[in-house]
């Protein structure tokens, strides 16, 4: 069994009714959800909006293959009705963003059958207040697979 660290987002609708039932079907459809933090006020980072994003972090333990736990959350986004993906690092409003951050200490980058990249660990994770604030609450002490240093420690680094 795989423990999969993944990070939630939204920025539209009932912000708070779309972390609960992305939370829920990845519980149907991914695996149990071992810990999940709190719901965090931010800030659109790297774009414009007028509308503050709500996220949280959350821990699965999954009998699903990194590129399968990739498709479900990508499913999920659909079914929560998502239309359209970021291209490029240009982002938009949405009313879920599910991304997978880490997989147990898998270091890899590959192309899914569906033509969506999938990096573990995610690349930009350690740079963003947003994913590392709710992931250090439900996991301060682990280690990053690449960067070789603590949840909480990476966090420090932002901060300062
Ligand atoms: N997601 C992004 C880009 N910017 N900013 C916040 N505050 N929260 C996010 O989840 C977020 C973002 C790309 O997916
Ligand atoms: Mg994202
Ligand atoms: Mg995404």
């Amino acid at each position: 069994m795989a423990k999969v660290y993944i990070s939630l987002g939204t920025n539209l609708g009932d912000k708070e009714q779309n972390l609960r039932t992305a939370v829920q079907k990845i519980e149907e459809q991914v695996g149990k959800v071992i810990s999940l933090s709190a719901f965090y006020i931010t800030a659109p980072w790297g774009f414009d909006s007028e509308h503050s994003f709500l996220n949280a972090a959350a821990c699965v333990e999954t009998e699903l293959s990194p590129l399968e736990v990739l498709q479900k959350t990508q499913e999920i986004e659909r079914e929560l009705g998502r239309t359209h993906k970021s291209v490029g690092g240009v982002y938009s409003d949405r009313l879920i963003d599910i991304d997978l951050l880490l997989y147990d200490d898998l270091i890899l980058s590959v192309t899914s059958p569906s033509g969506a990249a999938l990096n573990l660990p995610h690349p930009l994770m350690a740079e963003r207040d947003f994913v590392m604030r709710p992931l250090t609450e439900i996991a301060p002490e682990l280690v990053h697979p690449v960067l070789g240093k603590a949840m909480k420690v990476l966090l420090a680094q932002i901060e300062k």
